[in-house]
């Protein structure tokens, strides 16, 4: 009977954690209008695709889903103006040829009755699909899935909403890429900026300068710990690594199957020692020896020297990089641009006098403006880190605010383009997810996920024409503490699914107790059938805190579909081996005494979560 009773209570409980009742079905990011139907669409072998276009990207996407699943329907090509379609039964009709009134990268789907149907504007129908993927209830193995009723129609808050990968202090190869390219595809997001270049390490093949990834993409060794920390400590083993021209346009292919456009980025003119350590005449000192960095933090001799020699090898260096990437923008960096060198360099100062420039703060701004003329005469335009305002915005740059929203907020008002990245709001994923020391070494800061999901990338101080400069917002992924795809992919989720809902949502749809306690666990739980890893979010109703009280009430969920949570009360840590936690609970302390209430989630895989600690004092 006791058995039975458990068994009964293990039941409901996880009936109960299946019974959320999201408005957005745990679609992330939540689409702009959703309304929802009763019953559902069986997608079965039997299903008929029909498409006025199998050429389409979305479609070839959608064929693909259908071929790895093994659920799928054949593809069949239809005339738009051909209304009989409607009256296939079991059919996904999807037209690209679209007219009708829909915003730019738009799309409107139904599921009802017998029908799917979906259009979509330009990129619009690929994220129709990414929608409609999400809502198939996908078993592995199984040879249907259904799919729920329901209209949606949607478009992106954003037109730039943009990830970072920073390959220079550590390299990521073309498979992980890939798979990054793919998470950013699956939550609608559209651009890729790929750190390239940086003091440790040069990662992109140049033909004309072959020393930049003979000698700039290997260090002899790598700094143990934290910058700053001085344990005088180096792993002893080299490292490096970069990208042939040919992977590159491989990549490039790939994101652009997925309407993800690709940004490199060419740090300049600090972050450069790799390329001085490959050619020291970049450097204002050519007499001195560099090496690749082995350290992280700040250099004041990385910096390139704005010679007339340099800026023609700059020119062309860029020039082999801009014909790998067809996309419009090139982002040359400009961050943290250590003058030292620049001062005590007697051509340097004789320059500024030249071109009567104020300082050497004027001195970065004549850089990039030399490098934006070229950018631009190859018909690209420039992205700089927000310190290229500093003597003077190049003309036609778009700024990306990091330190803050200030250099954002102050491009605007100079009427230029920019795209929200700062540091100090959740949008630096290589920031702690949590202030528990069972985190893992990151750089220092602290970004949780409700810090990232609360960002909003419009500041009100600016007027409604200033406002419409701010194209969009990027989470970025530096990888000094990021030395493996698996804790790149803890680091970024699930962040990037809050960050996805920042680009993509209209401010009123946001919800971040909806998010975090019904779609987030929706999500994460698909993502690691699909293979990801990620951070496990504690138990939902979980308190990592000290309460007075003689009865605690622990009404918990798990954060991941599917995950058990494991506690103890006897101060050890939980793990698999504890008792589940499986319903409501009501801890009782003596008077004068202290309970500890321990939780950790495990996820089907075996993924844990950090544990929380509610110590019960009465
Ligand atoms: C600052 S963000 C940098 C990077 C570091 C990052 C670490 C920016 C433009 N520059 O070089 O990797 O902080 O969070």
């Amino acid at each position: 009977m006791k058995k039975l009773l458990f068994l009964l209570l293990l039941v409901v409980a996880t009936d109960v954690f299946a019974k959320g009742d999201d408005p957005y079905m745990g679609i992330i990011p939540a689409p702009v209008s959703i309304k929802k139907f009763k019953g559902e669409f069986k997608l079965t072998s039997e299903t008929l695709v029909l498409t006025d276009s199998g050429e389409h990207k979305a479609i070839k996407f959608f064929a693909r889903y259908l071929k790895k699943t093994g659920l799928g329907g054949s593809i069949t090509d239809i005339n738009v103006f051909d209304k009989n379609h409607r009256n296939i039964k079991n059919s996904i009709t999807v037209v690209t040829n679209f007219t009708g009134d829909l915003p730019p990268e738009g799309y409107e789907l139904t599921v009802d009755g017998d029908h799917v149907v979906l259009h979509g504007r330009g990129p619009g129908l690929f994220y129709g699909i990414q929608t409609l993927v999400q809502l198939i209830q996908y078993k592995p193995g199984a040879s249907s899935a259904a799919i729920p009723f329901v209209a949606i129609m949607d478009y992106p808050r954003f037109g730039y909403r943009g990830m970072h990968l920073d390959v220079a202090r550590h390299f990521f190869d073309v498979d992980f890429v890939k798979k990054y390219l793919d998470l950013m595809a699956a939550y609608k997001l559209n651009t890729f900026h790929w750190h390239l270049s940086d003091d440790q390490g040069w990662r992109i093949e140049i033909k004309k300068y072959p020393k930049l990834t003979e000698v700039g993409s290997m260090r002899a060794q790598t700094k143990i710990g934290r910058a700053g920390i001085d344990t005088g400590l180096y792993d002893n083993t080299p490292y490096g690594g970069f990208y042939t021209q040919e992977q590159i346009q491989e990549v490039v292919a790939y994101a652009s199957e997925r309407y993800i456009t690709v940004v490199p980025e060419i740090d300049m003119p600090g972050h450069s020692m790799a390329a001085i350590a490959a050619y020291p005449e970049l450097s204002c000192d050519p007499t001195k020896s560099y090496k690749v960095a082995e350290t992280w933090g700040g250099f004041t001799d990385n910096v390139l020297c704005p010679t007339e020699e340099n800026f023609k090898m700059i020119d062309e260096i860029l020039q082999e990089v801009l014909g790998l990437f067809p996309g419009k923008y090139m982002h040359v960096g400009g961050d943290e641009c250590n003058k030292t060198a620049w001062k005590a360099s007697e051509f340097c100062r004789q320059l500024i006098i030249d071109r009567e420039l104020k300082d050497e703060n004027g001195l970065q701004s004549y850089f990039i403006s030399r490098i934006e003329r070229f950018v631009n005469s190859q018909g690209h335009s420039i992205i700089g880190w927000d310190e290229i305002l500093e003597g003077g915005l190049a003309p036609n740059a778009t700024v990306m605010s990091w330190r803050g929203e200030a250099g954002g907020i102050a491009a605007a008002k100079q009427g230029h383009d920019v795209i929200m990245s700062p540091g100090t709001a959740g949008m630096y994923f290589d920031h702690a997810q949590s202030k528990s020391t069972q985190e893992p070494l990151s750089i220092g800061g602290f970004a949780p996920l409700a810090k990232t999901y609360k960002y909003d990338p419009v500041p009100s101080e600016l007027s409604r024409d200033e406002q419409k400069h701010i194209i969009g917002v990027q989470g970025n992924l530096w990888t000094e503490y990021i030395a493996t795809p698996e804790k790149a992919e803890y680091m970024l989720l699930p962040r990037m699914l809050a960050l996805a809902e920042v680009a993509w949502t209209p401010t009123a749809n946001k919800n971040y107790k909806n998010f975090s306690e019904e779609r987030v666990p929706h999500n994460l739980a698909r993502l690691e059938v699909q293979g990801y890893n990620f951070r496990v979010p504690v138990a939902i109703g979980a308190e990592d805190t000290v309460i007075s009280k003689a009865k605690y009430n622990a009404d918990l969920q798990p954060s991941v579909e599917g995950a058990t949570i494991h506690y103890t009360i006897d101060g050890y840590a939980p793990r698999e081996t504890d008792v589940p936690y499986i319903a409501p609970l009501e801890i009782v302390v003596p008077d004068k005494k202290t309970i500890d209430f321990k939780t950790i989630v495990v996820t089907p895989s075996g993924k844990r979560s950090i544990v929380t600690d509610t110590k019960i004092e009465n």
